[in-house]
Parts: structure tokens; sequence; C-alpha cells
């Protein structure tokens, strides 16, 4: 028997696999289909043990769905546009593409080494022109239906990747890039109109059953949908007189879930970016407080004002609005706890109802009138009866933000409040019946802003003409190609590039302007995996028919962080595509599994400039590919997080060593390496061949369950018991005595098949070896049936049963798993014999493969 020897074999086997075109898929078959996905890496150089595993996964997904006779779709490639590309030219003094080409190469052959399936027939690359063209194309289309908008607001901007940013890029106020504080500016950008899917981007969370609940709720959240009603409030002129007629200029909108709660409503605010503040206080002894307290407010951040908690700021604007339930006038304030795109950017002010105002009242010393109550409230017993006593004076410690009855409310004084509550639905009825509100829904989620200020990204087909305004780019003149002549490092950019942005407009044949502005990168990843099943194809981004052939994907597999951004937006772009007649179902990702991180030795998140990473190169160099995968599997749930710890790298490589020889064995090649030690007792034996017939259909049954769970590390630990099982036999019984009985020959045989098929999708390159030169098979595991097994042998022989007594555990036993109930019920007697030694035993309760509890007084 040779050696086990990782560096010849794999990279032999690599080349072998390659030279087949093993894991290319063939455009039809009749075999049941499944689409096996990982997300695409962003071409960052080196691979670390994050990609390591998450592929890994994939691979394992993949091969074995192969091997249960599946035509399998696992494609890669490469998320290429973006920032790092642009920094690393400008430090470099070299050209993105460059740097991108090269990363590109270079994880494509860690790949490679990692033993990853692969179809490269299907590789798509983001910057190539051949797939950003459809890109653009996408974006024409969605222009055509209404779903493109440039318009001018307050964005999010980071200062130091010098771009603006989606709402989704923003994490707790900072870049998701590059961890700066974003700020706000106010600039014309292209949206993608997400929010007319938001309703069904909702519901639609609940066909996603394979999804992990926590990435549903997160989306669920983020999309946060909000039923209430608009009310209308009347502006009172600067002397504080309603409008006897009032215009539609005199009417102020608030969104509010607790139309409820309007007569407790003791002032009016509005964010500081609204249009209106300005108008109110202009000429005015309030304008330069007002004035300086929206300057003061550009330095809290979203994040900050959305959750409330910010130390909070206002300033009177000197004017009045009346409350359209009651006519009563309250003051109108500047708030910077306010958001501007939310709702409409105006909140009737509940300080008796709801922490902010309340805290707000306190501070600028503002009426806090109690209109509801629970009714332990000290207060009710008081106020239950009370029309028209405002309280102003309440000595609450906190706002009293739960569910209760109305008091102090007119007509409405008893109903029960709260969010849909009674109180809330009349009211809103009542404003609805004088036209002064209306019941709607707001969602948090905003529209997708897609335009990005930098060179190394998807150019927005649109063109700018003084005459005919913003217009496409002819369909037949994409791709709108990136120049290629750029100098990043002298500071230039597509809108200062010569020659660029210089274009005719397509309608009226005069000079224009071409847009120089690119897309978000989130635009690349958000249809890639539809390209895959396609991705040659010149005349569209997909031919429909291999999209909705292979799609939905089975199992997507990649990192949590991605639970809202990416996730959302490919969902998004699956129902926009459909609704355009190019696919024909709802959702791309039928089971997603998100990858907990694996983290170092001492749980701290690897990266460069801890210089704490683990490269996957170096341990491949020490121990093979294989071992990476199967420790990198071993080391837990896919779920969970990980840490990473060498320690257990040599307890792998040696468990592969013990494969190889017991294969070896198994198969009559292992000459003086036999495992045979010397022959035990008769009977000792017999029961070793026994347990290792009936585990290697446990085992069997065990691995693919686990496997389609996903449990790689139980699938694993379970291979091991098998091969445990093996080395008992093995030591046993000499190779003569084996090779000299047909019962023994077909079960060597059969363990040895078994348990290079289960290995085959963890380790698959000592199994392919294994499988050819061990056993003198042909061809390779891949594609090779999958191992069956016998329900009926797979049954565990043996359970495990807690005895009780009076429901307290005492004892366990073992009992063969067809024992029938009284032989239990007399070995669960004998075992606890002692405790129940002169006791009366008044009943027995057997749970099979459970529990005995014996009830003895
Ligand atoms: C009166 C009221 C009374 C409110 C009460 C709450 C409690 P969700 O559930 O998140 O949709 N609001 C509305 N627009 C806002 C904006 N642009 N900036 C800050 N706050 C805003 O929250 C809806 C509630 O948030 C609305 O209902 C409004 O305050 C506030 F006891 O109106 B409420
Ligand atoms: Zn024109």
């Amino acid at each position: 028997m040779k050696a086990y020897n990782p560096h010849e074999i794999e990279p032999r086997l690599q080349l072998a696999w390659e030279e087949a075109g093993l894991f290319c898929v063939p455009e039809s078959s009749d075999a049941p289909k499944k689409y096996v996905l990982e997300m695409f890496p962003y071409p960052s150089g080196d691979m670390h043990m994050g990609h390591a595993s998450n592929y890994t996964y994939g691979d394992v997904a993949a091969r074995y769905a192969k091997m249960q006779g599946f035509d399998v779709l696992h494609p890669m490639g490469w998320d290429a546009f973006g920032l790092p590309a642009e920094n690393a030219a400008v430090k470099h003094h070299s050209h993105p593409a460059l740097w991108t080409y090269q990363n590109i190469e270079t994880q494509r052959k860690s790949f490679t080494r990692m033993g990853f399936s692969y179809d490269w027939d299907r590789k798509v690359v983001a910057c190539d022109p051949e797939y950003y063209r459809w890109g653009q194309w996408i974006f024409l289309k969605f222009w055509e239906r209404g779903l493109v908008e440039r318009r001018n607001s307050p964005v999010n901007w980071c200062p130091s990747c010098a771009t603006v940013l989606a709402n989704e890029q923003v994490i707790e106020g900072r870049c998701w890039r590059c961890d700066s504080e974003v700020e706000k500016r106010d600039l014309t950008q292209w949206y993608y109109k997400i929010t007319d899917y938001a309703q069904e981007l909702l519901d639609d969370l609940d066909q996603l059953e394979g999804w992990p609940e926590r990435v549903k709720q997160q989306q669920a959240n983020w999309i946060g949908r909000s039923e209430g009603a608009n009310v209308d409030f009347i502006l009172c002129d600067p002397q504080g007189n309603a409008p006897a007629e009032p215009t539609e200029d005199d009417i102020i909108t608030v969104f509010t879930t607790r139309a409820d709660t309007l007569f407790g409503c003791s002032f009016f605010l509005l964010a500081p970016e609204s249009k209106l503040v300005p108008q109110l206080v202009a000429g005015t002894e309030y304008e330069q407080p007002v004035m300086e307290l929206v300057e003061d407010a550009k330095k809290v951040t979203a994040v900050q004002r959305a959750q409330g908690d910010h130390e909070k700021h206002g300033a009177f604007t000197g004017r009045y609005v009346v409350n359209p339930i009651n006519g009563e006038k309250v003051p109108v304030w500047v708030a910077d706890y306010i958001v501007a795109d939310y709702g409409t950017g105006a909140v009737m002010a509940v300080p008796c109802g709801d922490t902010r105002d309340f805290e707000f009242a306190r501070k600028y010393d503002l009426p806090i009138i109690p209109i509801i109550l629970g009714d332990d409230d000290p207060l009710y017993p008081s106020l239950k009866d009370e029309q028209n006593r405002v309280v102003t004076e309440v000595d609450w410690p906190e706002a009293y933000a739960a569910e209760g009855t109305l008091v102090q409310s007119g007509p409405y004084t008893g109903m029960a409040g709260g969010k849909r509550s009674e109180g809330e639905a009349a009211i809103v009825a009542a404003l609805e019946e004088t036209g002064r509100g209306k019941r709607t829904v707001e969602f948090r989620l905003r529209d997708w802003l897609i335009s990005r200020q930098r060179y190394w990204g998807n150019p927005i087909p649109a063109i700018h003409c003084e005459t005919c305004g913003v217009v496409p780019v002819p369909e037949e003149d994409l791709p709108v190609r990136l120049p290629e002549d750029i100098d990043l490092a002298a500071g230039e950019t597509l809108a200062t590039h010569a020659g660029f942005a210089e274009c005719t407009c397509p309608v009226c044949g005069k000079p224009a302007r071409r847009e120089t502005d690119t897309m978000d990168t989130f635009t690349c990843s958000s249809w890639y995996y539809m390209r895959y099943t396609d991705p040659h194809n010149i005349r569209a981004p997909f031919d429909p028919a291999k999209a909705n052939g292979w799609m939905p994907v089975d199992q997507y597999i990649g990192g949590i962080e991605h639970a809202i951004l990416h996730l959302l937006y490919s969902r998004f772009f699956t129902k926009v595509l459909r609704d355009l007649g190019m696919l024909d179902f709802d959702e791309p990702f039928t089971n997603l599994l998100c990858q907990g991180m694996v983290l170092d030795a001492h749980g701290e998140v690897m990266s460069k400039s801890k210089g704490n990473v683990v490269s996957p190169e170096a341990i491949i160099a020490e121990y093979g590919a294989d071992a990476v995968r199967i420790y990198t599997l071993f080391l837990g749930p896919p779920e969970k997080e990980k840490l990473w710890n060498d320690d257990g790298l040599p307890g792998m490589y040696k468990f592969l060593n013990r494969l190889w020889r017991q294969v070896h064995d198994l198969a009559g090649k292992a000459g003086e390496e036999t495992l045979f030690q010397e022959a035990p007792a008769p009977e000792v034996a017999v029961k070793a061949a026994q347990k290792l017939a009936r585990e290697r259909h446990r085992v069997v049954q065990k691995v693919s369950a686990d496997i389609e769970r996903n449990n790689f590390n139980t699938a694993i630990a379970a291979i091991m018991e098998l091969s445990n099982a093996a080395g008992e036999y093995l030591r046993a019984f000499s190779p003569d005595t084996r090779a000299a009985c047909p019962d023994h020959r077909a079960l060597d045989a059969d363990v040895a098949e078994t348990l290079v098929k289960l290995m085959a999708p963890i380790a698959p390159h000592i199994t392919d070896e294994l499988w050819r030169e061990a056993l003198g098979r042909e061809g390779f595991l891949y594609g090779e049936p999958w191992p069956t097994f016998d329900p009926e042998q797979a049954r565990a022989d043996e359970v495990e049963l807690a005895v009780q007594i009076c429901g307290k555990l005492r004892a366990r036993i073992m009992v063969a798993a067809d024992t029938p109930e009284a032989d239990v019920l007399a070995a669960a007697r004998e075992a606890v014999a002692d405790a129940i030694e002169g006791k009366a035993v008044k009943k027995e309760v057997y749970v099979p493969g459970r529990l005995v509890n014996i009830v003895a007084v």
C-alpha cells in the first residue's frame, strides 16, 4: 500500500476532473435539477477561512445532489465592480481592471485547489462588458416600467468613499464598506422604485419556508409596514388665526398609527429638513433660532433619529395649527428627532403616549394631557368621567405607551385605545367622514438609491439633453462602455474624463451629455444567478426558458451580513423580471443557508488589519485540501459562529490516513499494513462483523439526512463511527480469513464502497483516488449513485431508556429496540431495585424509546 499523499493526489485529480469536463452541466436532460449556489465573491485577493467554509458547504451540497441523480448547476463568478479596485488602482497607479482580473485569477486557482466542483464554462464576471451590458438593458426595462426615477432629496453621503449610499448600506449611521460616519446631502440621484413592491416583498416572506426565521424577521422589520392614518391639521396665519376657507396650502398632514390619541396632541412637530420650515419663520424673530437648529440637526444621523434616544432639541416656529378632532390650536415646533422621509415628515405630538414626545415636552415645558390610561392608573378614577379638564401637571415618570381606556377624549371617552383599537377605528372613521383624514399604510422601506459617483461600476445608460431632458440610451447602443484611459490617481473621474460624457442626443441629434454616475454594485449581484443559466447569451440577459428551467435556486449559501441588502434587492429584481414576462416564479432562492462568521481562536473577527487571518492556502500546503474541507465542516453547524483553532487539524489528517488504510485493507490491498492484530474469541469477532453490517445501514441513513439538513459536522461524526466499526472488524479478521469467505468478501466490498461514497462529497480527492486505485473502479465518484440503505437494518438495535421513580431520574438502561414491554419493565425494576425495595409499585408507565416511570410509595 502506498502512503496517503494529498500533495500528489489532489493536483492530479483536479486536472483529471477538468480534462473530463466533469462539472459542466448538460443543456438538457431528463434528470431532475438542483441549482446549488454560493454568493459570488468580491475579488479581494486571498481566500480566507470564511470563504473556504462557505464554498465547502456548497460543494458538499452540489456533489451530494449529483450523487442523488440530479443534474446539478453549480456555478461561480465574481462581483467584480467596486471601490477597493479603484483604491488599489490609485495606490499602484494602475487600472482597476488589472487588479480585479489578477485577483480573479488568484481566487480561481484557490478554488481549484480546494477541489470545488464549479462549472467554469458558466463563469460570470460583473465587470465584463458582456455582463454589464445586460445590467444596463435591465435598467432600461425598469425605466420603461416606471421603476426608475431621478429625484432630488436628502441622501446619505460617505465622505471617505466620495459617493452616495443606499439606506441599506448605512449601518448604524456608518458606511457599510469603510465605516465612516455618513452625512446627509441634498442631491439629485437615480432610484429604483423598490417601494412599489414593498407589500409583495413583505407578503412573500411567507413563501420562504426554507429561509432562516431571523433573516425573514430582519427583512420584515426593514420593510416596516405600519397601518395608520394621515390626519390633516390646518395652519393658522402668522397672527394665529385659522383661515375661514382653508386651501391646500394651509394643510399640513401627519402620519400617525395612534389616531386614538388625537385628543392628547398638545404640540406639533416638523422635521428640520421640511421645506415648510424656512417659509414659516422667514423674517420673524423665530428665524434665527429655528435655522440654527436646522443647521445643528444635520449632525444627528438618521439612525439616531429613528432610535430617538439622543438628546432632543427643538425650536418654536411662532406658528400654530388646528387639531381637526377638537379645533384646539397647538404650537408648531421643529424637532431633531423627526425624520424627514418617513410618513409626511410632520408629527402630531402626544407626550402622554409617546416617549420621545414626553421627553421633549418635559424639556421645553409643553403640556402633557393624559388621554389614555390603564384601569389601574391612580389618575383613572378622577379622569374617567372628565370631559374638559386639561391636566397639564401630570407627575408621571414616563410616557404611558401601553393600551388602555380613552379619557378626556370627547365622544370617544371610555373606548379602548391603542394601535388598531376601537377608539382608533372610530376616530379615523370620523376624520374620513369630514375629509380631514384617511386610512393609510406606511412602509419604512425607501426607494433604492442606485447612482454612485464612482468610476468602477456599471455606467447608467442615460443621456442629458438640453432640449429633450433625460433620455435613455437606445438599446442598440449598449453597452455604454467604461473608458479604459482614465487616470484615477490624478483624480480623474467619469465626469471629468475627456470624451466619455460627450455624445449626441438620440432623440434630437444635438450635442448632449452622457450620465457619468455608475450603478450601485448591488445591481450587479441582483441577477447574476439568472445569468448563470445562460451565460453566453448575446441577445438577452438570459433565455427565459433556461432561467425558468434551472431556477429558482434550490440551495443558496452566503453570509448573514446580506440578510437585508443583497437578498432584498435580489427578491425585488426577481419580481420585476417576472412582471416583465421573463421569469415564471416569485422568489429567487428556495432554501437559504446563512453561515455564521468564522472567528479566530480568541473569538475575534478575522481581518487583515488585525493580522489574524487564517489562510486556507497555508493549510492546504501542509495537510491538503481534503483535510481543510473536512475540518471546516467539522467546526460546527454552518449557521453558528465558529472559532477557528488549528489544533484539530492533525486529528482530521489522521482520520483521512485511517480511512486510506481501512479502505485498502477492506480491498485486500493493505499488505503489511493490514489492521489485523490477532483473532479474538469467536463471539467477539462475530459481534464486530454484525455490528459493522448494521452500522453501515444506520450511518448511510444518518449521513443522508444530515447532509440534507446541512448538518455536515454530524454527518462526519457518523462516518467516523462507521470507520470505528470497520476498524474493530478489521482488527478481528485477517485478510486471509476474509478473502476465503464469500460473506466476508461481500461485506468488505460493501463497506469499502460505502465509506468511500459517503466521504466523496466531503473529501473528493482522497475518495476518487481510493475508488480508482484501491477499489479498482473507473471514472470518478461524481455522479456515482449514492449508497442506499435498508431502513429495517438501519434501526438502532439498542435504545437507552431513562428509569424514573415518581418522575425523578434514577437510572438508565439499555434494551434491544424490539424488547417486549413486560421485559422492559422487569429490567427497569431491576435497575432501581434498591430504591423501590419495601415499597408498593402503584403504576408503571413505559414510553418506548424514552423512559419508564415507576410510581412506588
Ligand atoms: C401620534 C402618536 C401617539 C404616535 C402615540 C405614537 C404614539 P411607526 O409605528 O414606526 O410607523 N412618526 C410619524 N412620522 C414620523 C417621522 N417622520 N419622524 C418621527 N416620528 C414619526 O411609527 C409611527 C409613529 O411615529 C406615528 O404615530 C408618529 O407618532 C411617529 F402615543 O402619532 B405617532
Ligand atoms: Zn435632445
